[in-house]
């Protein structure tokens, strides 16, 4: 999946560079549109963006050249569940842009939309007039129009860029992206890998097929990259790699982002990587609105859930305002509903966890373009996720430089939770009587 969308992102954004160069007399072969990479001067492991892509530059004089297109653009939360969103080259979020401290670097942006836009580059220090918020720090960029920023990067750290202007609008379509600085010097303790994923929220309602910026607290969707669960790319590492997850928050909501199997480190933000007496070990991490955190750790061999702790934002579309019907006897209320709502089935009285069954075995069909609320299948069965959830999956023999999901884990034998007893009464537990 991952690899199909770097291919033809890269391909589009190949094609751009290519159109902007032949404007230019500065270009040479040398200059041909090249993906970042580790290489001389460039003591750093390329970031891995969760479901998206890294942008080429341009080399020109001596300036990494970038090239941002703010423009809608179909995008796939997940199969089942597509919208008219806004993005960048082609994808929301837009594609990570990746450099290193100390380079001069300049970022063209064409203002594909109908209304105008602009960046704000967030967390970069950089002169005023280059901060982009449209009308305090610069002009509007206008429909149809391009803009060069153009800046020197004395920082290194986790940002990201979004519009500020119609801001509102604009972010709840999916405009944003992230923007890593790699620090000049290599690190002294380096990683073996590096992800990168933002979070977001998105309201579209269940039938629809573009987003609602209006919503300020019900979202129907929650997205790292703008993937929901089961959609959303595993992070891979080998047992014993040293794992970096740099998270940036865009939506409307803190997430607590928990993860299975380790105490991380929080080692950095949009500060930079923190001195390492600032470092500590947590399990869950939250990422405020604004914000973006770093978490390092050693990979341990196992699947292990990866997710906001919101256990809303680990749900695709629901109902917000449905009678509770836990502990309901709703017998014979399924004919009388059915006449007035075909297809009505009673659930929840003993809990939600049937309705992926019923899901699963094609019993209920929600509105058009709408995810399950929950989904999602292991090797032991329904997950019963979505949204904000991925897996950490680690093993023994993956070679370095593999991103590829290396399929579900297989526990040693003894070493997974296994029925003893199906008699109810089994053993005597000791319970506490009620007051
Ligand atoms: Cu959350």
């Amino acid at each position: 999946m991952t690899s199909r969308r770097e291919f033809l992102g890269i391909s589009s954004a190949g094609v751009l560079a290519a159109a902007v160069s032949s404007v230019s007399t500065e270009v040479n072969a040398q200059e041909a549109p090249r993906k970042p990479a580790a290489s001389a001067g460039e003591n750093y492991v390329p970031v891995r963006t969760l479901n998206g892509w890294t942008l080429p530059y341009t080399m020109k004089r001596g300036v990494k050249e970038f090239h941002l297109v703010a423009e809608e653009v179909d995008h796939e939360f997940a199969p089942g569940s597509v919208a008219k969103c806004w993005g960048y080259n082609g994808s929301t979020p837009g594609p990570t842009i990746e450099a290193v401290e100390g380079d001069r670097v300049r970022i063209l942006v064409t203002n594909g939309l109908k209304e105008h836009t602009t960046i704000h580059w967030h967390g970069i220090l950089l002169p005023s007039g280059m901060d982009g918020v449209g009308g305090l720090s610069q002009p509007q960029i206008g429909p149809g129009e391009t803009f060069a920023y153009e800046f020197t990067l004395r920082q290194h750290g986790t940002h990201m860029y979004h519009p500020h202007a119609d801001e509102m609008t604009q972010m709840a379509v999916g405009m944003m992206g992230m923007f890593i600085i790699h620090p000049k010097q290599r690190e002294a303790i380096p990683v073996d890998r590096d992800y990168c994923f933002i979070t977001h929220n998105w309201a579209l309602h269940p039938g629809t097929y573009r987003p609602d910026p209006s919503v300020m607290v019900d979202f129907d969707l929650w997205t790292f990259n703008s993937k929901v669960f089961p959609a959303i790319d595993p992070v891979v590492a080998r047992t014993g790699e040293r794992v970096r997850v740099r998270m940036g928050n865009l939506s409307m909501w803190n997430h607590p982002i928990h993860m299975h199997g380790v105490q991380f480190l929080v080692t950095g933000s949009d500060g930079g990587r923190w001195r390492q007496s600032q470092w500590r070990p947590e399990t869950t991490e939250i990422i405020g609105v604004g914000q973006t955190r770093d978490i390092e750790f050693v990979a341990e061999p196992g699947d292990w859930a990866f997710h906001c702790h919101m256990s809303h934002h680990t749900m695709n579309a629901m109902g917000h305002e449905i009678p509770n019907t836990l502990g309901v006897d709703q017998s014979g209320i399924e004919d009388e509903i059915q006449k007035i709502l075909p297809g009505f089935i009673a659930m929840g009285e003993y809990g939600m966890a049937e309705h992926q069954e019923h899901v699963d075995m094609g019993h209920h069909n929600g509105p058009e373009n709408t995810l399950a609320m929950m989904t999602g299948k292991g090797p032991y069965g329904n997950i019963e996720m979505g949204g904000m959830f991925t897996t950490v999956k680690v093993r023994d023999n993956v070679r370095r430089g593999d991103y590829s999901d290396p399929g579900w884990y297989d526990a040693p034998e003894g070493t997974v939770a296994a029925r003893v007893s199906s008699d109810p009464d089994f053993g005597s537990p000791p319970r506490r009587k009620n007051a």
